[in-house]
């Protein structure tokens, strides 16, 4: 194994670790017991200063992840008879890097496309996977943030320069914006319910009735894909009303006149027809959020996966600047990043590189990232726009059940003249690979976290590898590994995953050992109330820009619009289908092979509102059709008496029922590219 051939030192194979959980951003504070090389068992740590001893199943599970009798332990290269054999590291490699080099040679360097998922999300080795794309020469290197959180970061970015942090704990009034964190951040439950203990408002903003929506003072159940009309309305009365504080935006903003005169255009009575929220429902949230502050307002995925949801989060950061209630304590916090070693190798001289799928389509996106807009590399596979893609090689993500219009998805990477997968598991995804490699599991490596992003506390901390998984490989050594044999060694200078994180931390005068010491984390900086008013917003006019310049000169709205996604061909399909609101058992695609968590949901179900299914005559258990204009699924029903009968709702991640055979990526957000995978016209048809 290659991994052995590096010197990295020993990894502890006895003792227990007080360390954080990799799997979510929760960061939990957990304790890690090791007993000859294997996890025996894993707690969390009551003394830890944010997370306070909190474990979720999921974590509690890590020891059935690491010992699941399917996980991968071996590379293999499916055979001419498609059949998988094992092989070597060595061999692994080899042929990975033969293959990219043959593409190359034949189609050029943009034909290979990488995509790291949701598994690298803020973790290290994505970083070097961007560095392998930049020394390869193709622009083609994607992330998760082809569908999540970019397109929140970017409207706050061109608002006010940095997406903000909510600070429930020291909040007057907490808005959940399409976010349930309950399911996808349960530790923030602690400092959520702090506040409400306090009597701070509660205001959700989400379709469904989440237990979180049943506690909250005022429930806005809105038709799904119309938030952005929504905040308008808001926008609306709080402007109408003289809500807003006039200091701040008298120094602070630029737009707001024209703000003022673009939201009388959305009165609550007009948008309660569009939102289905009643007119006096959306005064009551406006008038309870303004004048509660300090207040905060968290964005979730669910604004993000509309068609329409970069102008909703747009529209969500403007109703937090006018209120004041950027920088303060108890509302939107500006938390600095730690600042560490840049791994970026955007200088590199490779040629002309071609434009990432993508740049021409959403140039925003690309100024913002530098990466290729992975919900249309369909149509580079199938159709060769702009260009043909040849090879992928795909690490911790599902696409064939995660990326919109998924069947669209299995037929392209099945099509790829090559493709590798880095994975745990014989993943749909994997299937379709000619090479599949193991990848360590987060116990196994040292990994840097930050919870500035979730806590809004500046802290950075080292969770270290404290076991050594046989035949596995971490994703940092397989990038180094695959680079070393493509000629890539001087972009790659690092003998071991600690001597890249030394690097890394040394603008922090840190090094591994320091954070070794530190199990709960480093304070690198202390947060400081409205730091705009010495430095004002890392914006072009350092304000607030309400109206934004950069959006009109990119050719986009420069003002919130609300605008209804393109409806041509919905109108056999009555029914909004919103997909993938999160469980707390499973992430994504993960964990349906692991008991303790498939006990909590044991099969995906159609939920459908108790007048709906009388009236369709459908039953509690019946399978039923679910069909969009991009497909359909089988599914089994569950009777719900709280939704609103013109909406359904399906978990996505399974493979049996696969939400994304039902979503599409030819309507994309105009600005970001990220699916409409929370509003879909939907229909029901009965199995006779
Ligand atoms: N357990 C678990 N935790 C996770 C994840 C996971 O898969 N599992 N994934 C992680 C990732 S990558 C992400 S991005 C986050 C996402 O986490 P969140 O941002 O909390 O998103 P969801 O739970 O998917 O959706 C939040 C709520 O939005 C509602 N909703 C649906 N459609 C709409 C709509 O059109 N408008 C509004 N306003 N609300 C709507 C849903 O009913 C749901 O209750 O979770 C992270 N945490
Ligand atoms: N319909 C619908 N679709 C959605 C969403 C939705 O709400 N609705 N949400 C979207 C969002 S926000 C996101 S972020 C995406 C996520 O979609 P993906 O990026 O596809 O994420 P996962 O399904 O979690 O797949 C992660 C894979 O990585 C593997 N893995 C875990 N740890 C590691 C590791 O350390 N190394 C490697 N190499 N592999 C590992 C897991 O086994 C799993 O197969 O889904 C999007 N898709
Ligand atoms: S919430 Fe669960 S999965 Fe997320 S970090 Fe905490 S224990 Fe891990
Ligand atoms: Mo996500």
């Amino acid at each position: 194994m290659p991994g052995q051939t590096l010197s990295s030192p020993q990894k502890a194979q006895e003792g227990v670790y007080r360390t954080v959980c990799g799997l979510c951003n929760g960061n939990c504070g957990i304790s890690v017991a090791v007993e000859n090389g294997r996890v025996v068992h894993v707690e969390g740590r009551k003394n830890h200063p944010v997370t306070r001893g909190y474990i979720c199943p999921k974590g509690r599970a890590v020891k059935e992840l690491l010992e699941a009798p399917d996980r991968l332990r071996r590379p293999l290269k499916k055979t001419a008879g498609g059949r998988w054999q094992e092989i070597s590291w060595e061999e692994a490699l080899h042929l990975i890097a033969q293959k990219l080099n043959d593409i190359k040679a034949g189609y050029g360097a943009e034909a290979v496309a990488v995509h790291v998922g949701q598994a690298g999300v803020r973790k290290e080795s994505t970083l070097y996977a961007k560095r392998f794309c930049r020394a390869f020469g193709t622009p083609n290197f994607s992330t998760a943030g082809s569908h999540c959180h970019i397109s929140k970061m970017m409207a706050n970015m061109v608002t006010c320069g940095v997406l903000p942090v909510s600070d429930y704990r020291n909040s007057n009034c907490i808005v959940l914006w399409g976010y349930n964190p309950a399911a996808s951040c349960p530790p923030l439950l602690d400092p959520i319910n702090e506040a409400l203990r306090r009597g701070a408002g509660l205001i959700v903003v989400d379709p469904r009735v989440t237990p979180l929506a049943k506690r909250a003072g005022c429930h806005l159940q809105l038709r799904p894909g119309t938030d952005c009309a929504l905040a308008l309305s808001m926008l609306h009365v709080i402007i109408e009303e003289g809500l807003y504080d006039r200091d701040f935006v008298g120094r602070w903003t630029a737009g707001f006149d024209r703000l003022a005169k673009h939201a009388a255009g959305y009165p609550p009575e007009k948008v309660a027809q569009v939102t289905w929220v009643p007119a006096e429902k959306i005064k009551e949230a406006a008038r309870l959020y303004a004048k509660s502050s300090p207040a905060c307002i968290s964005t979730g995925i669910a604004v993000e996966l509309n068609t329409n949801g970069f102008q909703a989060a747009r529209a969500i950061a403007i109703l937090q600047a006018v209120t004041g209630n950027l920088d303060v304590r108890g509302g939107a916090l500006f938390v600095p990043e730690a600042k560490l070693a840049s791994l970026k190798l955007d200088d590199i001289d490779r040629g002309s590189f071609k434009p990432a799928v993508g740049q021409d389509e959403f140039p925003l996106f690309y100024k913002y990232t530098r990466q290729a807009q992975a919900n249309i590399y369909t149509e580079a596979i199938l159709e060769g726009k702009p260009y043909p893609l040849k090879g992928m090689v795909i690490a911790g993500s599902n696409p064939v059940l995660t990326w919109p219009n998924a069947g669209r998805v299995k037929s392209a990477l099945a099509s790829l003249e090559f493709l590798a997968v880095v994975d745990h598991f014989m993943t749909e995804t994997a299937a379709l690979a000619d090479v599949v490699l193991p990848a360590a599991a987060f116990p196994g490596r040292n990994e840097l976290w930050s919870i500035a992003h979730v806590y809004g506390l500046p802290v950075i901390g080292l969770a270290p590898a404290v076991l050594e998984e046989e035949g596995v490989m971490t994703d940092w050594v397989f990038w180094k590994e695959l680079a070393g044999r493509m000629g890539y060694d001087e972009y790659f200078p690092f003998k071991s995953e600690e001597d890249a994180i030394n690097f890394r931390l040394e603008p922090l005068e840190m090094t591994v050992e320091d954070l070794k010491q530190e199990p709960s984390g480093h304070a690198y900086a202390k947060w400081k109330e409205k730091k705009y008013e010495r430095r004002g917003f890392k914006t072009p006019s350092g304000k607030v820009e309400i109206y934004s310049e950069e959006l009109e000169k990119y050719g986009y709205d420069p003002l919130p619009v609300y605008r209804e996604a393109d409806a041509q061909g919905s109108s056999g399909y009555p029914l909004v289908l919103t997909t993938g609101a999160r469980t707390i058992g499973y992430i994504h695609s993960r964990f349906r092979n692991l008991p303790s968590l498939r006990r909590l949901s044991p099969e995906p179900l159609v939920e459908v509102h108790k007048d709906k299914a009388r009236e369709l005559g459908v039953e509690e258990g019946e399978t039923v059709v679910v069909e969009t204009l991009n497909g359909s699924v089988e599914v089994r029903v569950k009777i719900v008496d709280q939704a609103d009968p013109r909406v359904i709702f399906i978990p996505h991640g399974w493979s049996g029922a696969n939400a994304n055979i039902l979503t599409g990526n030819d309507v994309l957000d105009p600005v970001t590219g990220f699916p409409a995978c929370r509003s879909v016209p939907a229909r029901i048809v009965k199995i006779k």
